[in-house]
């Protein structure tokens, strides 16, 4: 706080000492007037008692001691009438009964009646929380549970599972590839993993049979959004390899699941499909979770929901694995795996018709899962 407010006096006859000191002290009461708190009181009372900075200080620095001295007696009285002044404005301030202080009080109150501030707590996505309850229910099995890169090469995403250079098959997995890959070998060429499988390759190579493990993630895939459809989406492959691993293995594993995500009435049954990686394939369909079999609109009036596609590792993908790991020879162990979309089972799980509604951010859509 600076006092330059304070003039130098330049006459000391008695009415120009009696204007200066009046203006002051209307100065003071107009301050003193405007406090409305403990705060504004106290810069009020170190603005102008202020041992260094006060202006009373400065008053006397400048105008006592410029005085001539038949003027000091005059100066020196008015000076101690200012004084008292000040220290009584301040009095009545800080003072019990005065308007401000009871204002003062009221300002620094707080209402405890008053509700407190609610802090939103967050929760888990509909997508998390599907894919983590279907990895749960696999670890619970002793699945361990991998990840992997999102970009991947066309070798680990098409050559080693099974879907040569050139195959039809590549077309049922439209790809997003990454620009200016073309000087490359094909087999290095960058893209966006349309599915986790490469994981569960990268994980042979890295380790000898046994294995049991489970990858969710998110995968890409070039088609067009709809209410069913969209080009990011999850998905949780599982891959079970060791010596005598049979078709019966995958069936009662994969029934044991669905029980265990959609409740213990729920049957399963095993359709003869086809995928480059799987010899046999099926696809799994559950009995309908809406209408127990009997037939709805749901389930288009069969009775079952087609829920994920498996199968029996092919010989030809665990050739690729024993490349790096000898001990994947497919004519001394096999296995199965199997693959479900996580968006669609979130989305019979609760109810939900338009898959965008997971992407879109929108508020009264996510706090129905807080
Ligand atoms: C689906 C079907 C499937 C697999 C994924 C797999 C992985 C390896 C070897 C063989 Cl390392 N197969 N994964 C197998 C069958 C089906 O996914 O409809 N997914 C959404």
């Amino acid at each position: 706080m600076t006092n330059v407010d304070i003039p130098n006096l330049t006459a000391f006859d008695e009415a120009a000492l009696e204007q200066a000191f009046a203006a002051l002290a209307k100065e003071a009461s107009d301050d003193a007037a405007a406090l409305t708190n403990p705060a504004a009181v106290e810069a009020f009372r170190l603005q102008w008692l202020g041992r260094k900075q006060g202006r009373l200080n400065e008053v006397s620095a400048r105008w006592l001691k410029a005085a001539p001295s038949e003027a000091k007696k005059s100066l020196g009285q008015r000076f101690n009438a200012l004084k008292k002044h000040v220290e009584e404005l301040l009095e009545a301030g800080a003072g019990a009964g005065s308007t401000w202080s009871d204002s003062a009080l009221a300002a620094e109150a707080i209402d405890i009646t008053l509700p407190g501030t609610q802090r939103l707590l967050g929760a888990e996505h509909p997508i998390t929380r599907t894919l983590n309850e279907i990895t749960q229910v696999f670890a619970a099995l002793g699945y361990s549970v991998g990840g992997g890169p999102e970009v991947e090469t066309d070798y680990y995403n098409f050559e080693c599972m099974n879907f040569p250079p050139g195959h039809p098959a590549r077309d049922t997995q439209d790809t997003l590839v990454i620009a200016n890959q073309e000087r490359r070998p094909l087999r290095d060429r960058l893209l966006l993993r349309t599915h986790t499988s490469p994981v569960q390759m990268r994980t042979m190579e890295s380790q000898p049979p046994p294995v049991r493990i489970i990858i969710p993630g998110k995968v890409h895939r070039n088609d067009a959004q709809d209410a069913t459809h969209s080009p990011i989406f999850h998905q949780v492959e599982g891959l079970c390899v060791d010596t005598n691993i049979t078709f019966s293995d995958l069936k009662g594993t994969l029934d044991h699941a669905m029980k265990a995500l959609f409740g213990s009435s729920v049957k399963t049954r095993f359709f003869p499909s086809f995928f480059p990686f799987t010899e046999p394939s099926a696809d799994v369909q559950i009995s309908c979770i809406f209408c127990g079999g009997k037939g709805c609109r749901k389930c288009k009036q069969s009775g079952w929901i087609e829920l994920l596609g498996c199968g029996m590792v092919d010989p030809a993908v665990f050739a690729f694995a024993a490349q790096k790991q000898p001990a994947y020879d497919p004519r001394k162990i096999s296995g199965f795996a199997f693959g479900m979309g996580v968006e669609r089972i979130a989305m019979m799980k609760y109810g939900i018709s338009e898959i965008g509604q997971f992407y879109a951010g929108d508020m009264r859509f996510l706090g129905q899962f807080a």
